[in-house]
Formats: C-alpha cells, structure tokens, sequence
C-alpha cells in the first residue's frame, strides 16, 4: 500500500485528445494555440488540414498530445474519402475528443452531424465554443446553449484560439482526462510530422493564402530535395502539384509575379522552422487527378 501510494505520487498523466469539428472552425488555430508551436497550417479556407497531425504539449507532469484533423463532411473523392476514414480511426483511438464549434455562426447541420457520430464514440467529448473574440456575448450565449442541447459533452468550454482567451481552462481539463502513463514523447519535440511534410505544408499554406475558389482544393506540395551544404544553409527543391493547366497559369501568375511571392513568403517561414538561410527552389507541375491517385497519396503520407 504504502509502496504504490509513493509510485503514484511521481506519476505522469499523458494521451491522446482528437479533434473534431467542421472545416474551418479553427480546429489546427486551437492546436497550435495549445501546444505554443506552429504544427499545422492554418487558412480561411475549409479543408485545409489533409492528414492527421500529433501536436504535442507537455506540462511538469502531463503531455497532452492533441490529434489534429481534417474538418469532417461528406467524402467526395479518394482524398476525402482517406481524410475521413482517418478521423474515424483517431477518434476510436484516442483518449477525449474535443469538438471544436464557430461562436458566431452558432450550431448547425454540420456539427449536429458530427454530433450523431460521437454520442456513440467511446471517450469523453469536450465542446470549445471557438472565435469568440469575433462573436457577440449574445451570439455566444446562444452558441453556447445550443451546444449545450446536442446532449454530446460532458464539459463546454468558450475559446479563443486566436487571442487564446479560455484556453488555459481548457487545457486544464483536458489534462484531467488523460490516463496515467509515461509521456509518448520527448518534452521538447512539437509534432510528429516528418521535417519535409512541415516544409511542404508551409509552402502550401502561402498558395492557400493567395488563391480562390477551386485552387486551394487542387493543390498538394512535394518537397524533392532537402541539402545542407553548410550549417547555416538549406536548399529546398519543392513542387507545387496542381490538375489543369489553368490552374498552373494561376499560380505561375502574370510575369511569375504570383509563383515569386509564394516563394519569398514560404522562404521565410521555412528560414523561421529550420533557423538557418534557405534558398527555395519552387516549380509548378500539372498532375491530372492527383486527388484520385492512390499511389500520390501514399508518397504524399495522406493516409
Ligand atoms: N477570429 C478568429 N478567427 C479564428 C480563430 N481560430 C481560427 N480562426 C480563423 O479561422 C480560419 C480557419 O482556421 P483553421 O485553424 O485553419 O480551421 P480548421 O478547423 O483547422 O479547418 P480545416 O483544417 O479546414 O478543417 C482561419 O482563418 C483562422 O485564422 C479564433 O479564435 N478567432
Ligand atoms: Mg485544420
């Protein structure tokens, strides 16, 4: 007795807390918020994150490891499709799931969806209540309550991934639901995504910002080559994977203009992760269908 009562005493708490909710509800804001990194890129367009991103938060005695998600909706093709069968496969695997909702826009068919699939999931749902720093106390309110008569969540909380108010409760309680365990990973380490994932990302998270419509959707990034020829400098080869040749026109942009900004901003933010000079070498290739090619999919780790 005695015995376990002190092994208790110097134990840790860790696991895994899913992340669901509809696209663009700002589920990979919240992680980052959380974790105080950067693991997953963010856009104000819907299905920006495309694979199943672990960003890790660690405390004295807790790690939370948060399991970042595609927005859930209705699967269309082989990557959408791959993108939702994920979220089903974490969900079963985690330890608490934290449905992320909009403040504003207030609860609809959308989140009732997904509501419907986790009052059967085996874990504890958390509701964040998110962008309240853009919603009104009355908008919030009603937000609140209607997420409060989905019946799904033991805890709600409301949020602020951007300004990152409520989000010191939250995690408080999310800690509290993890099992007792030794942490998964090492205290300093963010995430689980390979170094040449995180740089794609971060060179598509610039396209995403300066495209419209169509193209966000059609859009992939593959690094090709990494080197360091000194310690202070890394080329990048990365290829922009686009599916019509309008959308290349689109990219390459009047006078390479559009491709050159992409490049300088990517630049930066990749200058910024790997803290030495980069110099990036970016090129735009047609790739038909990719979003439908299994075998692109697997090199490209969306699975
Ligand atoms: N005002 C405000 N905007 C936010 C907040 N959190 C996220 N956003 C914005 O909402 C948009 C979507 O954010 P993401 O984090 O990419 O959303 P997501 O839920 O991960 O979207 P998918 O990956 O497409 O499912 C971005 O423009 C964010 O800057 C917030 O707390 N307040
Ligand atoms: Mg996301």
């Amino acid at each position: 007795m005695g015995a376990m009562s002190s092994a208790r005493r110097g134990s840790t708490r860790s696991g895994f807390i899913a992340l669901a909710g509809r696209p663009n509800v700002g589920k990979s804001t919240l992680a980052n918020a959380i974790v105080g990194a950067k693991v997953a890129i963010v856009s104000d367009k819907p299905q920006t994150t495309r694979r199943a991103i672990r960003g890790v938060a660690t405390g004295p005695d807790w790690q939370l490891v948060l399991v970042d998600l595609p927005g859930v909706q209705r699967p269309r093709d082989a990557l959408t499709e791959r993108m939702q069968r994920r979220v089903e496969r974490e969900l079963a695997d985690a330890d608490g799931c934290l449905f992320v909702v909009n403040a504003e826009q207030g609860i609809g068919p959308g989140d009732r969806f997904i509501a419907g699939l986790l009052s059967s999931a085996p874990v504890p749902v958390v509701i964040a209540v998110n962008k309240v720093d853009s919603s009104d106390r009355a908008r919030t309110a009603a937000t609140l309550q209607a997420a409060t008569d989905l019946d799904v969540a033991d805890e709600i909380f409301p949020a602020s991934a951007r300004t990152g108010a409520g989000v010191p409760a939250l995690v408080d309680h999310l800690v509290s639901l993890l099992p007792e365990g030794p942490f998964y990973f090492a205290a300093g380490q963010r995430s689980d995504q390979p170094e040449a994932v995180m740089l794609a990302e971060l060179v598509r998270e610039q396209v995403l910002a300066r495209t419209r419509e169509e193209v966000p959707h059609a859009v992939e990034v593959e690094i090709e080559a990494i080197h360091q020829p000194r310690a202070d400098l890394h080329r990048i080869e990365a290829v922009v994977l686009v599916e019509t040749d309008s959308q290349k026109g689109i990219l390459i942009g009047a006078g390479g203009q559009m491709i050159k900004s992409i490049g300088i901003a990517a630049r930066r933010a990749i200058e910024r992760e790997l803290g030495t000079r980069v110099h990036l070498e970016l090129s735009v290739r047609v790739r038909r269908h990719w979003r439908t090619d299994e075998r692109l999919l697997d090199r490209l780790g969306i699975e």
